[in-house]
């Protein structure tokens, strides 16, 4: 079943801003790419709650800042390498989303690597987290706190979704 934040922070808006910081570039991913894939997985969320999501420029001003890291990046948070933690999202109202930019993230099922990690599986779930959403004890949901290795995991479940709507 889903949880909540403690204190149930949530955005209090229709119309969320989300942009990417130029902190580090993949450079086997273009930028169209992750645009693509973080795209789709906002989608996700907006096709079943009353909010849209809108890319800007300007990572400043936005709400939902998203940007690829390298082990200490100065949030107290450090990134530990390859696998292990992949990324984190800090709740409402703060709005940081960061990648360990040490995996091999991966947009098109190209699980040709072992430590290869889909990168919407894990987009879908940590803008789940931006949104206010704890983890859920519901294996099949993106919420569940693990991904099996190689596992591609992008749809909403009942659970995800009865958890988001009884927020939004
Ligand atoms: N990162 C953890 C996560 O996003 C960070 C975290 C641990 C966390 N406990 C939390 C965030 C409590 C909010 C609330 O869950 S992770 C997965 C999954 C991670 C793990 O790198 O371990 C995904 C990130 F589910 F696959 F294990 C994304 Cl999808
Ligand atoms: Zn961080
Ligand atoms: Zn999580």
């Amino acid at each position: 079943r889903y949880t909540y934040f403690g204190g149930k922070p949530k955005w209090n808006r229709d119309t969320l801003t989300y942009a990417f910081s130029e902190t580090h570039k993949l450079d086997y991913l273009t930028s169209d790419d992750v645009k693509t894939v973080f795209r789709r997985a906002f989608g996700r969320w907006a096709s079943v709650i009353p909010v849209s999501f809108k890319e800007v420029d300007d990572h400043t001003t936005a709400n939902l800042k998203i940007g690829f890291f390298a082990g200490d990046h100065g949030d107290g948070q450090p990134f530990d390498g390859v696998l292990g933690t992949l990324a984190h999202a800090f709740s409402p109202k703060n709005g940081r989303v960061h990648f360990d930019a040490a995996e091999t993230w991966v947009v098109n099922d190209d699980f040709g690597s072992k430590v290869a990690v889909d990168l919407e599986s894990v987009a879908t779930h940590e803008i789940g987290h931006l949104l206010g959403l704890g983890h859920s004890s519901r294996e099949s949901a993106v919420m569940y706190p693990t991904l099996p290795p190689r596992t591609k995991k992008v749809d909403l479940t009942v659970d995800d979704v009865a958890g988001i709507l009884r927020l939004y």
